[in-house]
């Protein structure tokens, strides 16, 4: 069994690679769901989203998220009853969010609903929220503001620098039915080349999550998210320096932290352009690798999976 701790639009290239190396159905991923928010009174749950229409063929193909081939009659209707049109929902989209909502109306938990929404997109992976609790992820900006990540990255564009990250909800939330037993009983844990701040930490901020991913026998490689001390996607750059992290391979492998003294990581993937990076990462008590970890070709995808499986092995044999 291979765990994938991952968020979104990163996560998702990473597992088209993953299946094409790994039968999909010894795949668990377990996914963020900090990022998720209430609109007009529908659950929408963008990383869960992401990885179903990406796996399934169906995302907005420049986007990555969102679907492909998508109207806004809806959204356009909205504005003119007077709702700003913010954080884009299309119609094929709402479908899903008015679907998903009902279903956790009548009581169904978040995982359950996730469970049917993949199958019915021809998923064979399982996809697991970390939590059918509630988290939050909130930006603590340096003007003062309490902002949901939504608010902040799409509202404002990442603009408010931040003060401090918050996880609400996390301490008191419970690993959905599947994670702790799926980290336990794995061989691997992989850490996709997410969001380390945003998508990475909440799922690790669920203590039984924590607990587990310390105590598997299961070695924990993780791939880097930031290339030539940039990032891939996303605004990750935002976000490191406020949780004291730099903004480069060994920086994020140094803030995720070594296993044996307490922290996440057996092992890390850097870029072949990052290569120089390898001693400090492995000064950390890690073992580490320099790949092609740029993910737009499949076959890179694949070749990565294959090279985390294979350093996941090298570093699980090591004395
Ligand atoms: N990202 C944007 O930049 N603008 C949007 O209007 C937007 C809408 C949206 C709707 C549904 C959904 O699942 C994702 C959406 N995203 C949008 C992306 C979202 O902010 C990200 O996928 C993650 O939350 C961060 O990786």
């Amino acid at each position: 069994m291979v765990v994938v701790l991952a968020g979104g639009v990163g996560a998702a290239r990473f597992l088209r690679g993953l299946t094409a190396v790994v039968p999909p159905e010894d795949i668990t991923v377990v996914v963020n769901v900090g990022d998720d928010i209430e609109l007009h009174g529908l659950r929408i749950c963008p990383d869960l989203d992401s990885i179903t229409y990406w796996l399934a063929g169906l995302v907005h193909p420049e986007q990555q998220w969102g679907r492909d081939d998508e109207r806004f009659t809806v959204r356009d209707e909205l504005v003119r009853l007077g709702h700003a049109p913010w954080f884009t929902l299309g119609d094929r989209d709402l479908a899903l969010h008015l679907h998903r909502t009902a279903q956790l109306r009548e009581g169904v938990p978040l995982s359950t609903v996730t469970a049917d929404v993949a199958a019915r997109h021809g998923l064979t992976l399982r996809l697991l929220p970390v939590t059918d609790d509630r988290i939050e992820t909130r930006i603590h900006t340096a003007d003062r503001r309490d902002l949901h990540f939504q608010e902040w990255w799409v509202g404002e564009r990442a603009g408010p620098d931040v003060d401090r990250v918050e996880f609400r909800g996390a301490d008191a939330a419970r690993p959905a039915p599947g994670v702790v037993e799926a980290i336990r009983d794995a061989g691997t844990v992989i850490v996709a080349p997410s969001n380390p701040v945003v998508s990475v930490a909440p799922i690790t901020a669920v203590p039984a999550v924590a607990s587990a991913l310390a105590a598997t026998s299961a070695c924990v490689v993780g791939v880097s998210p930031i290339v030539g001390g940039r990032v891939v996607r996303g605004m990750a750059h935002r976000l490191l320096p406020a949780v004291g992290s730099s903004v480069d391979a060994a920086g994020v492998a140094g803030w995720y932290g070594a296993r044996r003294d307490g922290g996440l990581l057996d092992a890390w993937i850097v870029d072949a352009t990052d290569v120089s990076s390898l001693e400090a990462v492995r000064g950390l008590g890690l073992a580490a690798r320099a790949m092609d970890t740029l993910l737009d070709d499949p076959e890179v995808a694949a070749a990565l999976a294959r090279g985390v499986l294979e350093l996941a092995e090298d570093a699980g044999r090591a004395p």
